[in-house]
């Protein structure tokens, strides 16, 4: 068969307005493609939610590619490891409650089930804005990557969406947008985002699950997000409690749509 190169740019061109189009309203959107992320987006796509995510990067997996200081293995706790086990993810026993997994077999894995779940992945996107209608996020205003590091000035589009979760780990970026630009309070005991506090993993993975709740209305925050949104420390290479907040975050939704 002759190839026709016009035909596979226009092939692309199609296929990917059409994914875009179809996303454009959607009842959860993702900012964030991260361990927490990537869970919570999986949970909800299960439970038949239409479910959107947005990475600015061109990969997906977040800080879990590179395990601790580059050492492509991650470890989690009994908790994080049942988590691990119904994505299929092979797991060692290093000592008691402490479990190993090979960080690229953990991202590829989480992130092919996330897919096949019918989550829509956009890498190459970045959350620059909220859309907030009445006091409550209503959808996300969405830029190319590129542009943003280009700092060209090209506006960005709008998608709307019932519900936010903002799993941009350490830098927390939705819930900043929110209080710098909204002039309204976050959730939190201060209205604003606190802050993460240094390391200590076992209070910074306690205290992730009671950090994943709603920060704002329509938003949620999952993930390391959820410990510098509160003011709590931050856990090293520990990352059953992103999975467990992912999985929080998800189920915290599901009960709103009901
Ligand atoms: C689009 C964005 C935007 C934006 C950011 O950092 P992540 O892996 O986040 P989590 O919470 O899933 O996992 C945290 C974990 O990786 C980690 O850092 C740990 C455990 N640290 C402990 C410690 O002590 O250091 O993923 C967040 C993703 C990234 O891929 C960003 O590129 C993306 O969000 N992102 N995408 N628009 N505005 N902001």
């Amino acid at each position: 068969m002759k190839l026709d190169d016009i035909k596979i740019s226009k092939a692309i061109i199609e296929r990917f307005s059409a994914k875009l189009l179809d996303s454009l309203d959607c009842d959860v959107a993702v900012v964030g493609g991260g361990p927490a992320g990537l869970t919570a987006a999986y949970q909800l796509a299960k439970n038949k939610k239409k479910v959107v995510l947005f990475e600015r990067k061109l990969s997906i997996g977040g800080g879990m590619w590179g395990g601790g200081i580059m050492f492509n293995e991650i470890v989690v706790q009994s908790e994080g490891k049942k988590i691990l086990d119904e994505f299929g993810v092979k797991t060692t026993l290093f000592e008691e409650g402490y479990f190993c997994a090979d960080s690229i077999e953990t991202v590829t894995t989480i992130c092919s089930k996330t897919v096949k779940a019918g989550v829509r992945i956009f890498n190459l996107f970045s959350v620059e804005d909220v859309m907030l209608t009445e006091e409550k996020v209503t959808g996300l205003v969405i830029n190319w990557s590129t542009v943003e590091l280009a700092k060209l000035h090209v506006d960005p589009i709008t998608i709307r969406s019932k519900y936010v979760i903002d799993a941009t780990g350490h830098a927390a970026e939705i819930a900043r947008i929110i209080q710098n630009k909204s002039g309204c309070k976050l959730k939190t005991p201060t209205g604003n985002v606190i802050g993460e506090k240094p390391m200590h993993a076992e209070i910074g993975e306690q205290m992730i699950m009671e950090n994943t709740k709603e920060i704002f209305p329509g938003v949620f925050a999952a993930g390391m997000c959820a410990n510098a949104v509160f003011g709590a420390p931050r856990m090293g290479p520990i990352f059953g409690g992103m999975l467990m907040s992912g999985e929080k975050a998800a189920s915290l939704i599901l009960e709103k749509l009901k």
